[in-house]
């Protein structure tokens, strides 16, 4: 079971291409015969990670791919550095800012556990702009990474996808790139399971 979680819209915009492609991409693979799941995630501090745990461990998830929104890329940015550090420019969709708290007892940084590098080069052979980033800000979406990273089973691929706004990357595009990146997670842990 594939878990893809999207974003609620934040700061004053009134969609998020995160939910957008997220849900896509659960569609299609649905529609193609893999079991995938879609969330939509608040933009909460303090809610995000705990959504998706609780949802990953309801649908037995063994992949999680996190999508978010950055709206100042051009880029698919698949992102492999998580920092244990939470700063909202602008409040959270609670009203919460946070300036420089740690997000929970930790390491400074967590690593992704989705295949990046195998990611980066299938994505771009589908001929979708993509990079790898280690930089997903300090806001909610560097959070729910370094949770996800942090407490779901080690054995469970998970991380975190920022995409571009629909002008720069379509929707269409965003999702098949999603979607590469959690078939390619399930393959690793199928051959996990096997090996
Ligand atoms: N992007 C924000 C939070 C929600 C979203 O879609 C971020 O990059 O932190």
């Amino acid at each position: 079971m594939i878990l893809i979680t999207g974003f609620e819209p934040f700061g004053g915009e009134t969609e998020n291409p995160s939910r957008l492609s997220a849900r896509l991409a659960v569609e299609n693979l649905n529609r193609e015969g893999v079991s995938a799941a879609f969330l939509e995630v608040p933009v909460v501090f303090a809610r995000a990670g705990p959504a998706v745990i609780d949802k990953a461990a309801s649908v037995r998830a063994d992949v999680v791919v996190c999508v978010g929104v950055a709206g100042d890329r051009k880029l698919i940015s698949l992102e492999r550095t998580a920092y244990n550090v939470k700063r909202g420019r602008i409040p959270d969709n609670d009203g919460a800012k946070p300036d420089g708290e740690i997000i929970l007892p930790g390491p400074n940084t967590l690593t992704t556990r989705l295949p990046v590098s195998k990611a980066l080069d299938a994505i771009k052979a589908a001929g979708i702009p993509v990079e790898i980033s280690d930089d997903a800000g300090r806001y909610v979406c560097n959070t729910l990474l370094y949770t996800v990273v942090a407490q779901l089973p080690e054995e469970t691929p998970a991380g975190f996808v920022h995409v571009p706004q629909a002008s720069e990357v379509s929707i269409e595009k965003q999702a098949e790139a999603l979607q590469i990146v959690a078939m390619l997670a399930l393959e690793q842990v199928k051959a996990q399971t096997l090996g």
